[in-house]
């Protein structure tokens, strides 16, 4: 319990200091809560876990807002015991995930840029609540983050109501990483003054009066995050095939020698590429991004990272203990910024960021499925990858060219569900080679990525829809098949009525 007055700072919020189980028995069914956490970094723990036992005792549900997933104290927890009404803007656990595909929760995937601004205007309701983990409360009642800032600035302010989880097990000198800005809403908007990735442009806290916080509970559990797995061999070479394209774009004087700010989305490949800049030829890198993961701290030992901004810091169990262990030499490498700001897609553009996300599957063309299994389950969401992919000075996608031993393609000839367009994917890498797509017309991009990305067991099948598709629509600007690709839909649209055809037998 000391440790916890300590980080109380302000006396006068010492006794509001109480147990998670006093907390969760003030929430009412279907409110709106609005928490911190980015992808299972700094999202609360103890409130949620006792809220899934008072929801297993008597069943209920919240509306979850937080700044992208969390960890399994969270949405797990709360899936499991159907706890969950709407749910956005992201998520990852299996267990949610499930409930939201059986439609027992209303999942809105939005860009996670938006998200704050959305809920400043009111569009999912007023937030009943915010639930925020903290390091410290400062003296004034203003609120240290922990490994993430996500919403939480936009949700504290927004709310009347404020519950802080103050987490012991971040090191109290986690202090000075954060960096907050919330911007005006239009038409008072000003320019987001960020020129280099490393500028800081707010405070080091989450502004919030003491009269807002209604109970602090202590929590002292690390964040849940994923484990690494080794880098494997396709995920390998997709990063060979990046390095050696950023070496002939230099040559070319399309980059400058220290390239230009990084953008890496989450994830095998993303892990490896970052790994191999490593022993890559490559110096002062700068990285703007959304995640802040393992990779990094292997830069900035490398002395090859000046300076790294995000949201969120989330890395393996190892590379968390890492970074707490050294934690001094770290924060002077990264910054921690709110969504709104990490993904902003006026900084983004302004600074010419190289963007790199994975996809679920591409087409012929380069348009990108993130998102939606064969069109209709949902996987994670959009998460910042269109933030990214669409401001973007560079927009690469990774995907292994087949999954599931071979029986599926990644390369389809149409995707059945298109969140980046091909306007926003310059660059497809799969473990088979890179289709640089710039400059280049629909029917030159699918010869492009059927050669160089699709598997060969699935180019010729590939190579003879393109070639009939163009045949039989006359070598149309983009030629599709929709017959094929889309039949059912077809046929509803010409029903000419709002019913679906029958099924034939
Ligand atoms: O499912 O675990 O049940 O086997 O999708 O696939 O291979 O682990 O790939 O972790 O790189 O995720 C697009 C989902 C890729 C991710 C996506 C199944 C596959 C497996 C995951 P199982 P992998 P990754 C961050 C940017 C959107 C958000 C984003 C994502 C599971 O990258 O969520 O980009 N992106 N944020 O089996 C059937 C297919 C499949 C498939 C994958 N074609 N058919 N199943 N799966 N493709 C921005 C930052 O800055 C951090």
């Amino acid at each position: 319990m000391a440790d916890i007055q300590d980080r109380v700072r302000c006396k006068a919020l010492q006794d509001k200091i109480t147990t998670a189980e006093e907390a969760a028995a003030f929430f009412q069914p279907d409110m709106n809560v609005a928490c911190s956490g980015f992808t299972s970094s700094g999202y609360p723990k103890s409130v949620p876990l006792a809220l899934a036992e008072r929801m297993e005792k008597e069943p209920f549900k919240l509306n979850i807002w937080t700044g992208a997933s969390t960890g399994p104290e969270f949405d797990t927890a709360l899936a499991k015991v159907n706890g969950i009404g709407h749910r956005m803007p992201f998520q990852t656990s299996r267990e949610l995930r499930a409930r939201i595909n059986h439609g027992d929760v209303d999942f809105v995937d939005i860009h996670l840029s938006e998200m704050a601004q959305q809920v400043r205007y009111g569009f999912f309701g007023k937030a009943d609540v915010a639930l925020v983990e903290a390091a410290a409360i400062t003296e004034e009642g203003n609120i240290i983050p922990t490994t993430s800032v996500g919403n939480a600035a936009s949700f504290v302010q927004g709310a009347d109501t404020v519950i802080v989880e103050i987490n012991t097990a971040v090191p109290a000198e986690i202090e000075g990483m954060h960096d907050v800005y919330v911007p005006l809403d239009p038409p008072n908007r000003l320019p987001i003054p960020i020129i280099r990735p490393g500028d800081r442009i707010g405070t080091s806290f989450i502004p919030c009066t003491p009269e807002k916080i209604k109970f602090i509970v202590p929590s002292a559990a690390a964040d849940t995050t994923r484990s690494l797995r080794p880098v494997d061999e396709l995920s390998q070479r997709m990063s060979e095939l990046t390095l050696d394209f950023f070496h002939r774009e230099k040559l070319a004087g399309r980059l400058p020698e220290h390239l230009l700010p990084l953008q890496c989305g989450v994830g095998n490949v993303a892990n490896a590429v970052v790994g191999g800049f490593v022993d890559a030829d490559v110096s002062q890198l700068t990285v703007y991004t959304e995640v802040i993961q393992d990779g990094m701290m292997d830069l900035i030992d490398a002395g090859k990272l000046q300076m790294a901004s995000g949201t969120a810091f989330s890395p393996s169990p190892d590379g968390l203990a890492r970074f707490f262990k050294d934690i001094a030499k770290y924060k002077k490498h990264m910054v921690l910024r709110p969504a709104e700001i990490s993904n902003a897609p006026e900084v983004i553009r302004r600074l010419g960021v190289i963007a790199m996300n994975s996809a679920i599957e591409a087409d012929i063309y380069g348009n990108v499925n993130s998102t939606l299994i064969q069109g209709t389950q949902m996987m994670n969401g959009v998460g910042g990858s269109g933030d990214f992919a669409r401001n973007a000075y560079l927009s690469i996608f990774f995907t292994p060219s087949v999954r599931k031993d071979g029986t599926i393609s990644c390369i389809l000839p149409c995707v059945p569900h298109t969140d980046h367009p091909a306007q926003d994917v310059d660059i497809l890498v799969t473990e088979q080679g890179l289709a640089d797509l710039r400059g280049k017309s629909p029917r030159e991009r699918a010869l492009t990525i059927i050669e160089h990305c699709a598997h060969p067991d699935y180019r010729p099948m590939l190579r003879d829809y393109f070639q009939r598709a163009t045949e039989q629509t006359q070598r149309a600007h983009m030629p599709q098949l929709l017959d094929e690709a889309f039949a059912p839909f077809l046929r509803f649209q010409q029903t000419g009525t709002m019913q679906p055809p029958q099924e034939k037998d």
